[in-house]
């Protein structure tokens, strides 16, 4: 099982996502973006996307969408913080977004 991030990795690995865009929640150790697409289809399509790669990786985002707003949420529920697991979704999350804006 993936631990909680180390202090190490918390700059290693948090800190290029915080450049782009992403907080830490600190109350509940979790990343938070809100991401903004030009209408309900890219962000659907969006979802989609991170949807299947989330059923892939066993790793599932909060979320919440109201038309072309997606608002996200990342923490890891079974070591009750931030692992490299929602790193690697953030960095998807990134990457998808940027290939439909
Ligand atoms: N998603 N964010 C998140 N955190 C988890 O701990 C998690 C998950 N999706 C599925 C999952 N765990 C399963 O491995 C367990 O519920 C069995």
């Amino acid at each position: 099982m993936v631990g909680k991030l180390t202090p190490e990795e918390r700059t290693s690995k948090l800190d290029p996502l915080l450049s782009n865009g992403w907080s830490v929640v600190d109350a509940r150790d979790a990343i938070y973006k809100e991401f903004l697409f030009t209408n309900f289809n890219q962000a659907f399509g969006f979802m989609t996307q991170v949807a299947l790669k989330a059923e892939k990786m066993d790793h599932h985002p909060e979320w919440f969408n109201v038309y072309n707003k997606v608002q996200v949420t990342l923490s890891s529920h079974d070591v009750n913080g931030l692992s490299t697991r929602d790193v690697q979704l953030a960095s998807f999350m990134d990457t998808v977004a940027k290939s439909l804006i």
